[in-house]
């Protein structure tokens, strides 16, 4: 019967083709999308999250995937060509490189054509995080729900079979690894613990370490101290903070291969019962903790707040902004673009950031993916207790879920598919002041853009390698101030001048 029902619709839509051919002249309209394709967060034709979106919208969706490899190179490559898709996702940095190749979005963005996006961009906060040196909107963001976004976590089970006490400030942690590197927590008699150790993150490799720094008032690079921009990694709380990450890596009590450690191999240093802390998103308490699911284990992993530094501070920086700009998701519309291929990619972007867009891209299919319980969005097993043993977030991803789109997330979103000790550690961040000032990711003039390129570009390189030859001791820090010499000398007061004039703006 089924089948025989399906045969007559087949039946039926053949001797309407030629009809509906003459009678819908126009074909949907075909827009590109090109943006970074990651192994655990896909981004290619054929996702489930695009074919709806393409049946919804009657708009023909093709995505030209960029595997994240060189995605720099590729992005440069991409814009030399002048050969452009209709839509392409990038850091907003690198996308206000190239001005011209966008069209400015700012009356295209308005409560009649497209009241979702006004909904969130009419905001002055949210629409200064998004607005060029002219004023000019050049971009969509994605709008974030939460706050909180890495944190640390340890082994609590350690702590208590050493009898140690929680770690209130710098100097307790540094006691507390010497007595896991001291006290063979893993009962294995050899001192083999890791006290602290990472994967590999960020640009520099370094990005789940660095963040101790925070502790001492400064953030790595650039920050705002009372209205002023400063430079952290010339600052002399570096040299303090640098001190402490030294003699942390000197006495092996931070992980020797930090800058190379990719993820396999960190899960696997957890798997042998070798770590006891680590740094990273919150999901990875979750993700840790299910490396031992199924196992008679006493592991019991705990979020824990950053420890004091020298003046009582204890934060983090690295906080989700309400808008993320500096993550490949900010999509620039090409202004070359045909009229009607603009119109539909707002229309999309609109439909993103609807209620409904929103379930879709944050929950997925009702029934399929989620079930709404007592008003609550909840996975479904096949998110949760995923068949291929994919964790949520990866199991949600393969649908293209909480994908490389632009989209809005919605804090359930966030809350459904991590554990109560991450909701709890999360809520601890937000509530009680861990989470530092993030500084906003500015917009420069072409002639800021031009200092920046001439002199910074220069200043990140050495930077770079003098922050990790600090902390290893291939450099001592007898030569912090000759350091500092060199970078002043490579320009840092101009491009200073051009961060505070940006930032000045920003603030206005
Ligand atoms: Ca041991």
């Amino acid at each position: 019967m089924k089948l025989f029902s399906r045969f007559l619709a087949v039946l039926l839509a053949l001797s309407l083709l030629p009809l509906a051919c003459t009678a819908l002249a126009e074909d949907p309209v075909t827009i590109t999308i090109w943006g970074s394709d990651r192994e655990n967060m896909p981004f290619r034709n054929g996702l489930m999250t695009i074919e709806i979106l393409k049946e919804k919208l009657g708009i023909n969706i093709e995505i030209i995937s960029a595997p994240t490899e060189n995605l720099a190179e590729k992005y440069g490559l991409l814009m030399a060509s002048g050969d452009l898709p209709t839509i392409v996702q990038y850091k907003a940095k690198d996308l206000l490189l190239y001005k011209d190749a966008w069209q400015p979005l700012n009356d295209m963005i308005n409560e009649t054509d497209t009241p979702n996006l006004w909904k969130v961009y009419s905001d002055p906060e949210i629409r200064r995080k998004v607005s060029d040196a002219d004023g000019n909107m050049r971009f969509i963001g994605q709008r974030t729900a939460i706050t909180a976004g890495k944190l640390y976590f340890y082994r609590q089970d350690w702590l208590d079979k050493l009898g140690l006490e929680t770690p209130k400030t710098v100097e307790d942690l540094y006691n507390v690894f010497v007595a896991i590197r001291d006290g063979d927590p893993n009962g294995n008699g050899e001192k083999d613990e890791i006290a602290f150790s990472v994967r590999k993150n960020g640009s520099n490799n370094r990005g789940n370490v660095i963040p101790f720094v925070n502790n001492w008032g400064i953030a790595e690079t650039f920050f705002a101290e009372d209205g002023q921009v400063k430079f952290g990694a010339t600052d002399p709380r570096m040299k303090d903070a640098l001190e402490w990450l030294h003699r942390c890596y000197e006495e092996k009590l931070l992980d020797q291969e930090y800058l190379t450690r990719d993820k396999t191999a960190w899960y696997s240093e957890w798997t042998n019962n070798q770590v006891f802390m680590s740094y990273d998103w919150s999901a990875y308490i979750d993700n840790v903790s299910n490396l031992f699911k199924g196992q008679e284990s006493d592991v019991h992993i705990v979020g824990a707040v950053p420890p004091e530094g020298p003046t009582g501070i204890s934060e983090t920086r690295d906080q989700l902004q309400p808008i993320t700009v500096d993550e490949d998701w900010n999509a620039g519309i090409y202004v070359g673009a045909s009229a009607e291929q603009k119109a539909a990619a707002m229309k999309l972007f609109d439909y993103l950031y609807s209620e409904e867009g929103m379930i879709l891209l944050n929950f997925g299919v009702e029934g399929e993916h989620f079930n709404v319980i007592d008003g609550d969005y909840v996975y479904s097993d096949l998110i949760m207790n995923n068949p291929d043993g994919l964790s949520p977030q990866d199991a949600l991803r393969t649908f293209g879920i909480q994908s490389m789109l632009t989209l809005l997330q919605d804090a359930r979103y966030e809350r459904a598919f991590v554990s109560d000790e991450v909701n709890r550690i999360r809520d601890i961040y937000e509530q009680e002041g861990h989470i530092g000032p993030a500084f906003p990711t500015l917009a420069f003039t072409n002639d800021e853009q031009s200092v920046i390129n001439e002199k910074y570009t220069e200043i990140e390189t050495y930077v770079n390698e003098m922050i990790d030859k600090f902390i290893m001791g291939v450099e001592p820090l007898d030569h912090f101030d000759v350091y500092v010499a060199q970078v002043e000398s490579m320009g840092l007061q101009d491009v200073l001048k051009v961060y505070q004039d940006a930032y000045d703006r920003y603030m206005k």
